[in-house]
């Protein structure tokens, strides 16, 4: 045998580097289920489904290319439970000449993969990502130099070597950015169109009864299943999506709604993180929508900005920094996580609904994960190991890759600003205005101070106050550490008051 090629539960295309030149006559494809890769956090349930799910499908697509393939069931006899039991195994029976494997998404297993040629006494070739549109190294050479690094700035790097949404050297329509036409709130509930789902077929509903039995302990339902498993399902997703909502994508993009995650996002990033679909693929589709007139210029930009700009940015982000960027704590956050974070207990209805939503779909969408979640663990100062684990286990979508820089970087600032230019703190003002989460609420969004105030009032002063020596020198805060030192000091007191009982509380886990 030539080419023993592992394929990973998050690499499943015919296009992925690993496969490209397979020859059936000389090489065969391994994939595995394994305990490893399925516990090393406990994924939420519906994430495991899918994955296994997904695998099986593209295991079968590969039988039918009448390619030679081993591929181990999680319940087979003879699963040996990690990947490297399983290659080592292959290599002992076919004696490859060489094991092929497209760069991994995870540090951890980019780093174990490494030791197994010593192991095991073969070469090992590790192919580029493309599920990637940037190289690695595009990504090293722009940011060589740099202290500060820019997502926008690497996003028109990218349009203009990729040409897209782009007149000769000029970004189409005269700009590079639209958000000023984006991010409404609804001021009435429009008509959203439904999520696509899909009917489980028998692969799906053995994998949910596997789910059942062997993961019943991760968080999250298993009811209810719904996502595409296989490649034409997720292009049935992605063109309903640019048919249905990316008109919309734009305006409501930050928008928030009690009951719908779904809203006008697009809910393909679990396909494009596993191989389902490609990103330019993606990105062609929303770019001819545009020349179609079938959707604006605000919103088209938007969403290609989402694809081209921060998934290219986060991956170059994560290779760049790790493996620094696992241990980074540069505010010194030192909380737990609360308990609300797993059950959705808590009187705070923005984050009882964002977690509930979570817990059910395995899926919230930006905001939901940036200014609520996000928002309230930075104010209460949630170690970023604990959050890190949290948002890697609970989303369909997620790998260390895209979840690190998004949690440690762009919520914690965990990383000192390199990735954003200040925190993404707000009061409970910005989460009224983006939904109607505060209607429902035990909580008065207005109140500042006091048992019925909304505690992400206090709690943002309390953040700024804890953190001053990290940010009063910081020209994109100045305004805001004005505005604090003009407060008169009863008002300081009292919030601060509230702000030490509020995290007292926290910590004596009591329901808040
Ligand atoms: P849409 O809103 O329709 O956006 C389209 C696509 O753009 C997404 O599918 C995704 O591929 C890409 N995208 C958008 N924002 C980002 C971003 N900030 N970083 C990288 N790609 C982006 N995304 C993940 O894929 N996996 C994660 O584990 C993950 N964790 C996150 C954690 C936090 C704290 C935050 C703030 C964001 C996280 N994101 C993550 C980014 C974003 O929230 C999700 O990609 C998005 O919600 C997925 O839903 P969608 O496919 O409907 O996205
Ligand atoms: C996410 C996941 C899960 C749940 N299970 C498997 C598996 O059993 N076998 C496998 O090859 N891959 C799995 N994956 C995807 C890997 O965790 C992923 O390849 C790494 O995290 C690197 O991104
Ligand atoms: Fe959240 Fe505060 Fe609004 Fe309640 S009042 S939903 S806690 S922002």
């Amino acid at each position: 045998m030539n080419n023993l090629v592992l394929v990973l539960g998050d690499q499943l295309n015919f296009e992925i580097s690993s496969l490209k030149g397979f020859n059936p006559k000389t090489d065969k494809v391994l994939m595995a289920e394994v305990k490893t890769e399925a516990t090393y956090v406990k994924h939420h349930k519906k994430k495991i489904a899918f994955v296994f799910s997904a695998m099986r499908h593209f295991a079968l697509a590969v039988k039918d290319k009448a390619w030679p393939i081993d591929y181990y069931r999680y319940d087979a006899p003879d699963n040996q439970g990690s990947l490297f039991a399983h290659v080592e195994t292959a290599v002992n029976k076919y004696k490859p000449k060489q094991v092929v494997i497209c760069h991994p998404g995870e540090f951890r297993l980019l780093e174990e993969i490494k030791g197994w040629s010593k192991k095991l006494d073969v070469n090992i070739q590790i192919c580029d990502d493309n599920r990637f549109i940037a190289e690695q190294a595009f990504f090293s050479e722009w940011a060589e130099g740099k202290k500060q690094f820019r997502m926008e700035f690497f996003y028109r790097e990218l349009r203009k070597q990729t040409s897209v949404l782009m007149e000769g050297k000029q970004p189409i329509g005269g700009k590079w950015n639209y958000d000023a036409d984006n991010r409404d709130s609804f001021k009435n509930v429009p008509n959203i169109p439904e999520p696509s789902t899909f009917k489980t077929d028998d692969i799906t509903k053995e994998v949910l009864e596997l789910v059942k039995e062997e993961f019943s302990s991760h968080f999250g339902e298993i009811g209810g299943f719904h996502f595409a498993v296989d490649r034409e399902a997720a292009l049935q997703v992605l063109n309903t999506f640019i048919e249905e909502r990316l008109c919309d994508f734009g305006q409501y993009q930050d928008a928030m709604l009690e009951g719908n995650p779904w809203l006008y996002h697009s809910h393909i990033g679990l396909y494009l993180n596993t191989g389902l679909l490609m990103p330019m693929e993606v990105i062609q589709a929303a770019e001819q929508a545009y020349f179609n007139e079938k959707a604006p210029l605000n919103s088209v930009e938007g969403f290609i900005r989402q694809i081209l700009g921060w998934r290219e940015y986060v991956r170059g982000f994560y290779w760049h920094f790790m493996p620094e960027l696992k241990t980074d704590n540069y505010l010194n956050a030192q909380s737990k996580l609360p308990n609300f974070y797993w059950n959705a207990n808590t009187k705070m209805n923005c984050l009882a609904q964002c977690v509930s939503d979570t817990h059910k779909h395995a899926y919230a969408h930006h905001i939901q994960r940036l200014m609520v979640l996000g928002n309230f663990a930075l104010l209460a100062g949630v170690h970023p190991d604990e959050l890190n684990e949290w948002y890697l286990l609970v989303y369909a979508d997620a790998y260390e890759w895209v979840e690190l820089p998004n949690v440690s970087a762009m919520v914690l600032f965990a990383d000192g600003g390199h990735l954003a230019s200040k925190p993404y703190a707000s009061s409970g003002a910005y989460i009224n205005k983006m939904s109607n989460y505060c209607k429902n609420c035990h909580y008065s969004v207005k109140e500042k101070t006091g048992d019925q105030a909304c505690p992400f009032n206090y709690m943002y002063w309390h953040f700024l106050h804890r953190n001053k020596n990290k940010f009063e020198n910081n020209p994109r805060m100045a305004m805001i550490y004005r505005t604090f030192a003009k407060m008169d000091d009863a008002k300081v007191t009292h919030i601060l008051e509230d702000g030490d009982k509020f995290l007292a509380r926290l910590e004596r886990n009591e329901e808040v």
